[in-house]
């Protein structure tokens, strides 16, 4: 069955959903954007697993591209999967990486039993990814893999994000 893609405009730390996706860096210690907002209305048990997974897994971080699974803490989902994007560069195409953050992330998704997933745009804010290309990236990703994963929500933050996801999901 062929997932089922839907944009909505708010904070993805209020999606009623099974899990929602963090756009992390290899630290997995927090930031700002998506990410502090997150571990902010989270609370320290998403941090405190994070810590675990630098000491266990990832002692050099979460390379970019990949993706792995927390607690959601006091947020209404119950998982939360980070994922590192890329840094938008000008001289170097990364766009096979951005992609990998959402097959990736789907991929852990299946492992969790999560049946709905809600995304950032990840990269399009700090690491500066043209919003355009990246509902691209994202939306064909997102069509393209094989998952069991029957809700894919994209949540944009404001209404010219949306317009762009829009566009690019019903032309
Ligand atoms: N809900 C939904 N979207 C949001 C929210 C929110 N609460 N807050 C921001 N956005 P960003 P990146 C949008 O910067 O570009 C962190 O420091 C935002 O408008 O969160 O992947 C990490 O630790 C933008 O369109 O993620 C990394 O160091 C999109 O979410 C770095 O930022 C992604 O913006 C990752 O940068």
């Amino acid at each position: 069955m062929r997932v089922r893609i839907n944009l909505v405009q708010g904070d993805i730390t209020e999606q009623r959903v099974d899990a929602i996706v963090n756009a992390a860096n290899s630290s997995l210690l927090g930031g700002g954007g998506v990410d502090g907002a997150i571990h902010r209305k989270g609370g320290p048990e998403i941090l405190a697993e994070c810590r675990k997974l630098r000491a266990s897994t990832y002692p050099q971080g979460l390379p970019t591209g990949q993706a792995v699974a927390t607690t959601a803490g006091l947020l209404p989902a119950r998982w939360v999967i980070h994922t590192v994007g890329p840094v938008h560069s000008p001289d170097e195409d990364r766009s096979h990486l951005l992609a990998a953050c959402y097959t990736n992330a789907l991929a852990v998704a299946d492992e969790l039993g999560a049946a709905s997933v809600a995304f950032p745009a990840v990269s399009t804010g700090i690491f500066c990814w043209p919003m355009a290309d990246a509902a691209e990236i994202a939306l064909t990703a997102v069509r393209q893999a094989a998952t069991r994963v029957a809700e894919v929500r994209f949540v944009l933050f404001d209404a010219r994000a949306y317009a762009v996801f829009d566009s690019a999901l019903n032309g």
